[in-house]
This record gives structure tokens, sequence and C-alpha cells, in this order.
């Protein structure tokens, strides 16, 4: 099948979702959403996958959610843009979940990459979580999934300043797991036969399980993010935040 906005292939037991809005550096928006969630349904439903790898067009795997998208909605709206669904969906896959990441990966793509079971980074790529800067933070899981990868404090870091981190640091800080010089597809696809090789049945338990005990906390807590966020939408400092970046200007931040 076709999308609009990923491309989809399944081929020796590994599926393969590559983000496809390079012109605005694969930015998330409401399409990507309905036909990630269609495609991980469909890889789920495929008992010959053994393993996934998702990985951006262009040389970028996500700048995050499209501010262009975002920018006017209201709480509500807000609510049902959140990604939780089709990252959920993805972390709960039965077989192992690879994140090719090269170029940015920032905001809500890089909360996609944290949904995956694993993270490979090309040398050259730069992660973070800029949502500060747009008056907003991470509401795709990130304010959960990020401390349980790399600590508290780390994690409190990273959205409270909305940096940018280079390859090197994301490694040492445990954002990622591994740096391959140049595209980390062909690593990230190894990786993936690996798996394949192995006994389905016992990996997909191994998942379950580990699985289970990791995210009870972080899905309790799920809600309560989506609240907080979806609120931030009634703020004049989301809307100034976001136009600001779509105006190509500083924001003016007012606390209201
Ligand atoms: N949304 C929409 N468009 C974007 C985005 C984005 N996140 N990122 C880049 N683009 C567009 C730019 O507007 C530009 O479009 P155009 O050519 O029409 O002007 C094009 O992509 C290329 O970008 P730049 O010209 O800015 O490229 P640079 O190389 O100069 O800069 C950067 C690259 C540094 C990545 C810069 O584009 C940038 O800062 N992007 C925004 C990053 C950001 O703030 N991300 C967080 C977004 S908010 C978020 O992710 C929260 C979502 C939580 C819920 C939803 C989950 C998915």
């Amino acid at each position: 099948m076709d999308y609009k906005t990923i491309k989809f292939i399944t081929d020796s037991h590994i599926a393969q979702i590559v983000l496809n809005r390079p012109a605005s550096l694969n930015a998330l928006n409401r399409d990507m959403w309905h036909d990630m969630l269609d495609a991980v349904k469909r890889t789920a439903a495929d008992d010959s996958v053994r393993a996934v790898v998702i990985s951006g067009a262009d040389g970028n795997f996500a700048a995050g959610g499209d501010i262009a998208d975002m920018v006017d909605l209201t709480p509500l709206e807000a609510a049902r843009f959140v990604f939780h669904p089709v990252f959920n969906a993805i972390e709960d896959l039965p077989v192992p979940v690879i994140a090719a990441v090269s170029g940015y990966a920032l905001g809500g793509g890089m909360e996609l990459a944290l949904a995956c079971d694993f993270r490979i980074f090309s040398e050259t790529a730069s992660a973070g979580f800029p949502e500060i800067n747009l008056g907003i933070f991470p509401g795709a899981g990130g304010t959960q999934r990020l401390p349980l990868l790399i600590g508290l404090s780390r994690a409190k870091e990273l959205i409270f300043t909305g940096q940018r981190i280079d390859a090197r640091k994301a490694l040492e800080w445990g954002l990622c797991d591994r740096l391959v010089a140049g595209d980390p597809l062909p690593a990230a696809l190894e990786m993936a036969a690996n798996f394949a090789k192995k006994s389905p049945v016992a990996l997909k338990a191994a998942k379950r399980v580990m699985n289970f005990g990791a995210i009870r906390g972080m899905r309790a807590s799920i809600p309560f993010e989506e609240e907080a966020w979806a609120g931030i939408f009634s703020s004049e400092d989301q809307k100034e935040g976001m136009r600001a970046f779509l105006e190509k200007r500083k924001p003016a931040f007012k606390g209201k």
C-alpha cells in the first residue's frame, strides 16, 4: 500500500518505515499520524515480520512535530494531535524496533526514537527537545520515556534548556546505543537481520516481559502529560513561540 508521508517496505522478515516529508525535515504532521499508525498495525498483524527499522528520508530522522500544523490548535485539538497512539503502538510491537537516526532528531522526532527499542545514530546526528523554545514541552511520551532512558536530571536538563546535543554526547548520555560513520540504516538493518535469526517466540516473550516492567509507571503518567501538554495551547506563549518560528524571528514570551 502507498502512503502519502512514509515509505513502508517489508522484505526478508524486516519491516522498514521511512519518514518521508523531506521538505520539512520529516516533521510529523496529521497525515503522518494516520500513515504511521496504519503501517504499525499492519506490521503487528504480520507474523512474518521479525524486526522493524524506522528511519527518515534524505539525511534527517525528524525535526519534530509539524509546527505549522500545531500553531493554532486549541487544547482539545492538541490532545488529538498528540502522537501517543502511534508511539505506544510502536513500543508495543511484539518484535524489536530500531531507530536509524541521521541528521536531526528533535522534539517529537526524538520522542519517536525513544519509543523504539534501540537507537543507532550517525556521527553527525543532532538530538534534542527544543519544545521549550516554542512555549510548549515534549508531549508524546518524552517527559516519561526520556528519564527512564537517561535519568531524571539529564532529562530535565535537555527538556528545560531545549539545547541540541551532538551524537557523541548522545552516546555518552545513553540517548543512543551506537554511533556509526555515515548512514546508520545499514547498521540498523544488520541488527534487525540478526534479531530475525533468533526464535521469534522467545524474543517476543522477552520483549513483552521487559517492557511490562519498564513502562507500567510511565503509562500511568501519560494522561497527566497529555492534559498538561494540551492545556498549554491556551497560552499566548505557545502561539508566540510557534508563530515566531514560522516567521523566522526570536520569540518574545510574556508568561501568559
Ligand atoms: N515543523 C514544521 N516545519 C519544519 C520543522 C517543524 N518541526 N522543522 C523544520 N521545518 C521546515 C522549515 O520551516 C523549513 O521550511 P521552509 O523551507 O518552507 O522555510 C524547512 O523545514 C527546512 O528547515 P530550516 O530552513 O529551518 O533548516 P535549517 O537547516 O536552517 O534548520 C532546524 C534546521 C534547526 C532543525 C530548524 O528547522 C528547526 O529549528 N526546526 C524546528 C525544530 C523544533 O522546534 N522541533 C520541535 C517541534 S515541537 C514538537 O516536536 C512537539 C511535538 C509533540 C507532540 C507531537 C509529536 C509528534
